[in-house]
């Protein structure tokens, strides 16, 4: 892990460091367009041929119905169960709080405006498979599309070699009452909700983290359906000071670590101390972890930046815009307002990352790659949409009505004129405000 100095790092370099550029990758590209419009153009075929090709596996048919969910789910540990309970319940309530129904305002006499919200009809998630299956993603997708109201989900994760999917993912379908999973991983999952085909319906938003290839493909269809966010690999960014235990902090760098071998894990410290510490700690935790390669890699492409003070760290983690954000410090209150960009943050020394990730209630499906910049992480709003409404009475439309008129005529739409004026004047021949 390389140590930067912040006082003697240029705009420039700083710029470097934040940066998340992964090299485009004209093969995966290459390969997601050919996926793509393969599953376009043959449907269910080309879903069945890329099970056998990518998950090595025969499919009869290409999904999960509710009594092999249930079958499956029942296979399910007991303390699993309960903790998947118990995260699911924390879900709901907090995305639960999230529906709001908002005033309706008046902005002139007579002129009364206001939004409602409508669920997304037809939404598709993605559950990844691959290096890591994790149900707490579906909890985390499908527990506010069903806040929200969505009337159709659909969900895909890529198959296990016996053409299943695993206890876990199982129970969590039963558990939310979603009567089929499609076992389609990868690209051609997102290519099949963006397109549809004969077994997989067309969505309009897809929704989910997922390897290279389902980022790109989700960037291809984009043109045809809405997307969540743009996503990269994993990251946190810890900021600590002296009041900060390191053996925490690397214990959540190494979490962050574990996810894959491009995630980052980056530690902004206003002591020197506390990042030799942190190091050693790393090497000590490292050395026991089953994911410890994994771990080791996306550690060596990680840095620490050592800052003045606090103030200083928080400048450097708005610039990085950090999916998550740890503030290791008992000073964490003063530093709330200074936060400008970040996905979702854990305040204090006794909150770790994972527990957003699976159970707190917060939502973990975040902006990575600087995103955090322009977009929020998943809630209840991202399924739904806000319609704005306007009502006039004959007072409102009197109030505002030569507005319009002068704004109509000044940008020569007369017709856009005409449609207040022929109002305004029935008024008058009827005889003032009905
Ligand atoms: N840290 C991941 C979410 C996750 N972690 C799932 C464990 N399972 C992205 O926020
Ligand atoms: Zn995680």
């Amino acid at each position: 892990m390389k140590i930067y100095s912040y006082t003697d790092l240029s705009k420039s370099k700083i710029e470097e460091i934040c940066s998340r550029q992964i090299e485009d990758d004209k093969l995966v590209e290459e390969q997601v367009t050919d996926i793509v419009s393969t599953v376009k153009k043959d449907g269910d075929k080309a879903l069945f041929n890329f099970a056998k090709a990518f998950d090595k596996v025969d499919l009869e048919k290409l999904f999960l119905d509710a009594d092999e969910l249930k079958e499956i789910a029942a296979t399910i540990p007991a303390d699993a169960k309960k903790a998947i309970d118990t995260a699911y319940q924390n879900i709901k309530t907090f995305h639960q709080s999230q529906l709001k129904t908002e005033d309706k305002i008046e902005t002139m006499p007579g002129v009364l405006c206001w939004r409602e919200s409508r669920a997304i009809e037809k939404v598709g998630l993605y559950i990844p498979g691959g290096t890591a299956v994790l149900p707490s993603t579906f909890l985390m997708l499908a527990t506010p599309a069903i806040i929200a109201g969505c009337k159709e989900i659909v969900v895909c994760s890529p198959p296990q070699s016996n053409g299943k999917t695993n206890c876990y993912l199982a129970y969590c379908a039963v558990l939310l009452g979603i009567e089929k999973v499609f076992l389609i991983g990868g690209a051609q999952a997102v290519a099949a909700m963006a397109f549809g085909t004969e077994s997989v319906p067309q969505v309009y938003k897809i929704f989910g983290p997922g390897n290279r290839y389902v980022t790109t493909a989700k960037t291809m269809v984009q043109n045809k359906v809405a997307i969540d966010m743009p996503a990269g690999p994993s990251e946190v960014l810890v900021i600590a000071d002296e009041t900060a235990n390191p053996s925490f902090i690397a214990a959540d760098l190494l979490a962050q670590a574990e996810h894959g071998i491009d995630s980052q894990a980056i530690l902004v410290a206003t002591s020197g101390e506390i990042i030799n510490q942190t190091l050693k700690e790393i090497e000590n935790q490292l050395a026991i972890l089953p994911r410890k390669d994994i771990a080791a890699k996306a550690i060596a492409n990680s840095y620490a930046v050592l800052a003045e003070n606090l103030e200083q760290a928080m400048q450097f983690s708005n610039e990085y815009a950090p999916e998550h954000l740890i503030l290791a410090t008992e000073n964490h209150q003063k530093l709330i307002p200074l936060i400008i960009n970040a996905g979702s943050v854990f305040l204090g020394n006794f909150t770790p990352e994972s527990v957003g990730d699976y159970a707190s209630g917060t939502n973990h499906t975040l902006p990575t790659s600087g995103f955090a910049k322009a977009y929020s992480g998943v809630s209840t709003d991202a399924f739904l949409k806000k319609i704005t409404f306007q009502q006039l009475s004959a007072t409102g439309l009197n109030n505002i009505g030569p507005t319009v008129e002068i704004l109509a005529a000044a940008e020569g739409l007369e017709a856009h004129k005409n449609a207040v004026s022929i109002r305004l004047n029935f008024e008058s021949e009827v005889g003032g405000p009905m």
